[in-house]
């Protein structure tokens, strides 16, 4: 299908300890994308930096960094057609207070350094990140009865 991209989604720490991972996922899967990989991990500060090497050197990124480590976090790849600006919509803004509500950071989240989530931001991220996090081999290809509701063929 034309359009059809890959998205790396993060379920941050803090949905995983506010346990919204099964909202927050459940979103996404509602919306119509399709969960092709998905694991729980302690990403660790080597990943965690090259994850976020565009932040290198900006005040929050220590932050940033330990905040990702700081516990597990869910971490899946989506598919679908423009998978990766259908999830940032759904995501919300980057800092929750002014999220709009109805997006995932709008209706959970308060404060920047607890947003909740990550989704890649363009064509040339999601597929870095889809790397970063799964390699090439770890994606599962299969077809989904429904699609012929969701999707147009
Ligand atoms: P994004 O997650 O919406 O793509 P980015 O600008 O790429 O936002 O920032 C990456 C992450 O860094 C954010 O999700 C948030 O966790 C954190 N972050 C961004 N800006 C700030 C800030 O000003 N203070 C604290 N943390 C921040
Ligand atoms: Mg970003």
């Amino acid at each position: 299908m034309a359009g059809l991209e890959r998205t790396l989604v993060i379920v941050k720490p803090d949905g995983v300890q506010r346990g919204l991972v099964g909202e927050i996922v459940g979103r996404l899967e509602r919306r119509g994308l399709k969960i092709v990989a998905m694991q729980m991990r302690v990403i660790q500060r080597s990943l965690a930096e090259q994850h976020y090497a565009e932040h290198t050197g900006k005040a929050f990124y220590e932050a940033l960094v330990s905040y990702i480590g700081s516990g597990p976090s869910v971490t899946l790849v989506l598919e679908g057609p423009a998978a990766i600006a259908v999830t940032r919509s759904t995501v919300g803004k980057t800092n929750p207070g002014e999220a709009t509500p109805g997006t995932i950071r709008g209706d959970f989240g308060l404060v920047v350094g607890r947003n909740l989530i990550h989704a890649s931001d363009s064509p040339d991220s999601a597929a870095r990140e889809v790397e970063l996090f799964f390699g090439t081999g770890a994606l599962v290809e299969y077809e989904r009865d429904i699609d012929r509701w969701v999707l147009e063929s």
